[in-house]
């Protein structure tokens, strides 16, 4: 593992024997031509736009508005490397590290018979909506274009990682969690204790109902509800507890600022933006008349307070209805009656959640290397036929 702490690293054997069942699994699936080569689920056009090698994003208005749950289906998928497919009976989560007193090793079965908590909670990529940075500051960003569909909301089922920080005895000077993934990217993200210690962060083996799919995490991933989603680690396999917060590639290459407008060495990200997007193809194509714009919007810190709408392009905005479940940390869906006349149009949403947190001004929008959180309105292209 390319974890660096004073501490060793995570069980080789431990390592060898579940990418050792990984392969055997991954040799099974290529007898079986998976539908799109790195990863498990299929990814059919009118769901996904492909990302990448081994991403896609949500065709948001492809969604169900019945509810604000992501089917799994079609849930947004973001990974570093092929999905690997590990078997539950031969995994487990190691906790170790010098913050910990009583180092301890649980299994599948053990996971699953822990008392468990049950959160709906959204997860978005921190390059979600990265296309605008070029397409409305006009200063590309490095990475996939993405547009609006990196973000999903899930019923979480899992054990709260605090439960298991403190079976094994948290030391008084234990600081930094960090989850490793057992990929062969060995991914890890480090988090400060207060944000393992949240009632919300789980370990969770369960996605709407059903057991965790391969492409998101089988057999158990991290949940941080409120973070960038690269902090949630999928096929997790280790948390290694120190004092000191480690130096690995995802908070000190990736999902870092970098740029003239941010300090060096580069911040971390953490917590995500308040962002409101309109549920529509790219652009849209509407009769003229009544037209109900459909939307979502959610906030890293709690409720949607309100969404206004924009139809000069940001100069004035009006209301609209929120519909449905409105969760905290999760979303809303939103509503805009448009008198719709022929010829080509924008519809520009902004968020304000229940503490006040908004949206900036495109002006005020900070630009990045990496293109991470885009938090400005955008202007959704309408044409009316
Ligand atoms: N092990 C591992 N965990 C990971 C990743 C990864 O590549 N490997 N990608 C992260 C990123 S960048 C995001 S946005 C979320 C995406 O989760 P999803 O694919 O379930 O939607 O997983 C995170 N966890
Ligand atoms: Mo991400």
């Amino acid at each position: 593992m390319r974890i660096i702490v004073a501490s060793p690293g995570p069980s080789r054997r431990q390592l060898l024997t579940l990418l050792g069942g990984a392969a055997v699994f991954a040799a099974c699936r290529s007898r079986n031509a998976p539908t799109s080569g790195a990863l498990v689920k299929a990814l059919p056009p009118e769901t996904f736009i492909p990302h990448e090698l081994y991403c896609a994003e949500t065709r948001l208005d492809s969604l169900p508005t019945d509810s604000l749950i992501t089917p799994t289906a079609s849930f947004y998928v973001r990974n570093h490397g092929p999905t690997p497919l590990i078997a539950a009976d031969t995994w487990s989560l190691r906790v170790d590290g010098e913050g910990v007193a009583r180092p301890l090793s649980l299994s599948y079965a053990q996971l699953l018979t822990m008392p468990s908590v049950r959160a709906i909670r959204y997860l978005e990529c921190a390059g979600n909506g990265r296309a605008y940075f070029d397409e409305l500051m006009h200063r590309p960003a490095e990475g996939s274009p993405w547009r609006d569909g990196g973000y999903g909301v899930a019923e979480w089922v899992g054990v709260r990682l605090a439960e298991i920080l403190h079976r094994a005895g948290l030391r008084p000077n234990a600081a930094w969690v960090t989850p490793i993934s057992l990929d062969g990217e060995g991914y890890a993200r480090p988090m400060p204790l207060a944000k393992a210690l949240a009632d919300d962060t789980l370990v969770a083996h369960t996605m709407n109902g059903a057991p965790l799919p391969p492409d998101h995490g089988f057999p158990a991933r991290i949940v941080v509800p409120g973070w960038v989603g690269a902090a949630s680690v999928k096929w997790v396999g280790a948390l290694e507890v120190t004092v000191r917060q480690p130096s690995v590639k995802m908070n000190t290459e990736e999902y870092v600022f970098l740029g003239p407008d941010y300090p060096k060495p580069p911040p971390p990200l953490t917590t995500g933006v308040v962002k409101s997007v309109v549920c529509l193809p790219w652009p849209a194509v509407l009769p003229p008349g009544r037209q109900p714009i459909p939307g979502l919007a959610w906030s890293p810190f709690g409720r949607i307070a309100r969404v206004e709408v924009s139809l000069d392009g940001g100069q004035t905005y009006r209301p609209a209805r929120l519909v449905g479940d409105n969760l905290p940390v999760a979303g809303v869906r939103w509503q805009f009656d448009l008198d719709a006349v022929p010829g080509d149009m924008t519809v520009t949403p902004r968020a304000v959640d229940e503490y006040g947190n908004g949206q900036p001004d495109l002006a005020a929008q900070k630009w990045n290397e990496k293109g991470y959180l885009f938090a400005a309105p955008v202007p959704h292209p309408l044409h009316i036929v």
